[in-house]
């Protein structure tokens, strides 16, 4: 199939950075998106993302005439809902939360293809879904058109696998799975992506394609489960979970990930439910790594209680709040909570985010710079690990800060001589 016009509905960390890709590959893309904010935004030559490499693409993009963007989608020859997929949290029962996909987004989306859809055209659902979605949710509103999908229009679905930081090369070099209602749709969604993508096209069904994306952030979420729970395994025995790690990681076949403050993002920390929401009794593996993850906020918290013999009061410098080094996004941030529930429990926080220095977020006081952060802090939090964070060495930490006591939960501040600047470390962990 051959393709000269596209509608990206979604203008999003992967909408964005798709459209305006496609846009200098030669395609006519109309970027659409519903929030009036992130479209005036970029009619003024702004961006509302954080990504390394984006302004310059999306300002390419725009300027060439090759990318437009609207409220609304219009005919063309395919179109790629990349629209936000977040869960929300019911309640089940006394203390217990359940938390499910929130599929409105790619509901009203679907919805707004339906007067633009033509024989003839492909629709590609990229936002990460529960199984099924596209056989069972997505193809029976596309189907109000009185076209059928697979007969009359290319249905496929194809995750997007890009890591946040890295995007845009990932998007054209990683590997990319498009599954079709028919064999002739996962074709023409090949056909499309080949446009731009370097790695390889695998092409299956749409349902392989749903499930291959869930499995893949399930894997890892998992992963770093087993982690953390080795953190807190290390410091019940008195070991050093990092020495411990790299060890077992000389094992040609052992690779253990990096345990932290928890598990944050819109991704890793959701994708596992839509698996357990649409199998609840097939699942308790996941589940409890869901549990070990979200309980690792609360492990730091007692780890800096044990630190400063009581919270009550201690001025502590929080240091990164994003979810992961060297991204800007707060979103599910388990270095956020931390700071959060520190300050519940009668701390006075100062947070410092650098790449959000002027974040004004509900229940945790940020500040503009690393300086305010630390000027009368007892106590300094290492949270994310940002190069700019880890880059700091002790005698400038001494000369900004008198605290002397040092948490380090990622591991950022290892190998150098803190002591010999006069500061006590505690790393998550490793139990003194
Ligand atoms: N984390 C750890 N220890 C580790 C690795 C990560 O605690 O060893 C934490 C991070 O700090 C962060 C969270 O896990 O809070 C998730 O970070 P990440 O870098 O593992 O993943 P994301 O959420 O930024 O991106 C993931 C990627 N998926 C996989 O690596 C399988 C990416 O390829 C996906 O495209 C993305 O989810 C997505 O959009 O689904």
């Amino acid at each position: 199939m051959t393709f000269t016009k596209l509608c990206v509905l979604g203008l999003g960390y992967i909408g964005l950075p798709t459209a305006s890709t496609f846009a200098t590959h030669g395609l006519q893309v109309v970027g659409v998106d519903v929030n009036p904010h992130v479209l005036e935004t970029l009619r003024n030559s702004g961006i509302h993302i954080h990504e390394p490499g984006l302004r310059t693409l999306v300002e390419a993009a725009l300027k060439s005439g090759k990318l437009t963007v609207s409220e609304k989608p219009e005919e063309a020859d395919a179109f790629i809902i990349a629209v936000p997929t977040p869960f929300s949290i019911d309640d089940i029962g006394p203390g217990i939360t359940w938390k499910q996909a929130d599929m409105r987004a790619v509901q009203a989306a679907t919805e707004a293809i339906v007067p633009h859809l033509r024989k003839g055209n492909l629709v590609v659902l990229e936002s990460t879904s529960p199984p099924l979605t596209t056989a069972e949710m997505v193809t029976p509103i596309l189907e109000h058109s009185g076209l059928r999908a697979g007969r009359d229009f290319h249905l496929a679905y194809s995750p997007e696998r890009v890591l946040p930081g890295q995007i845009l090369r990932e998007l054209i070099e990683n590997a990319r799975v498009i599954g079709g209602v028919t064999p002739a749709s996962a074709q023409a969604g090949a056909d499309l992506y080949a446009l731009f993508v370097k790695g390889e096209i695998v092409q299956t069904d749409a349902t392989t394609a749903e499930m291959v994306k869930l499995m893949e952030n399930t894997y890892r979420d998992v992963n770093i489960a087993i982690a953390n729970e080795f953190a807190r395994l290390a410091d019940h025995f008195g070991i050093d979970v990092w020495e411990a790690i790299a060890l077992a990681n000389r094992h040609p076949r052992v690779k253990i990930l990096k345990p932290g403050p928890g598990v944050g993002g819109h991704c890793i920390s959701v994708d596992p439910w839509f698996l357990v929401e649409a199998a609840p009794e097939l699942t308790p593996l996941i589940q409890a790594a869901r549990e070990v993850n979200d309980s690792q906020p609360q492990f730091v918290v007692e780890l800096v209680e044990r630190a400063l013999g009581s919270l009550k009061g201690k001025k502590i410098a929080a240091l990164g709040l994003a979810y992961k080094p060297d991204v800007d996004d707060l979103r599910e941030s388990p270095a956020l909570e931390i700071a959060h529930w520190l300050q519940r429990a009668g701390a006075a926080v100062k947070a410092f985010e650098p790449f959000k220095p002027d974040a004004d977020l509900p229940g945790v006081t940020a500040v503009p710079t690393l300086a305010a952060a630390l000027e009368d802090a007892e106590a300094v939090l290492l949270l994310v690990n940002h190069s700019e964070l880890r880059a700091l060495v002790p005698e400038q930490l001494a000369a900004l800060t008198p605290a002397r006591i040092l948490i380090d939960t990622v591991n950022g501040w290892a190998g150098k001589d803190w002591a010999g600047a006069g500061f006590e470390v505690f790393r998550l962990g490793v139990r003194k």
